[in-house]
């Protein structure tokens, strides 16, 4: 019997499904208005960061204008988005955080 599927098909095939997910930085706007404190709350419950790191991206973001949180698949990297967003507002806070391709 013929093989339905050819090994170049198969292969195709494998190639596709390791084709890597397209990744979003998730970015930090400056502004000023929100203290840094929050900032570096945000970014340790958030981003997973020390004080350390957390305390260098802030200073970063607020010298700069803004900064990379993190880059993430797109379903990630939109919750993160409004994960910060939402905290910011109900915390009175006019913190923006944004995403895009990286
Ligand atoms: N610029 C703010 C201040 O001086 C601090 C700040 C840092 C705000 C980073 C937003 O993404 C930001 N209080």
């Amino acid at each position: 019997l013929k093989e339905l599927t050819t090994n170049e098909e198969i292969a195709e095939t494998a190639k596709t499904k390791l084709e890597p997910p397209p990744m979003y930085k998730v970015i930090l706007n400056n502004d000023d208005y929100t203290p840094m404190e929050f900032v570096i709350e945000i970014l340790q419950k958030f981003f997973g960061m020390d004080l350390d790191k957390a305390t260098h991206i802030m200073l970063n973001v607020h010298y700069s204008g803004k900064g990379v949180c993190g880059v993430f698949t797109a379903e990630i990297a939109e919750t993160k988005v409004v994960q910060v967003n939402t905290y910011s507002r109900n915390n009175e806070h006019p913190l923006l955080c944004t995403m895009e391709k990286a």
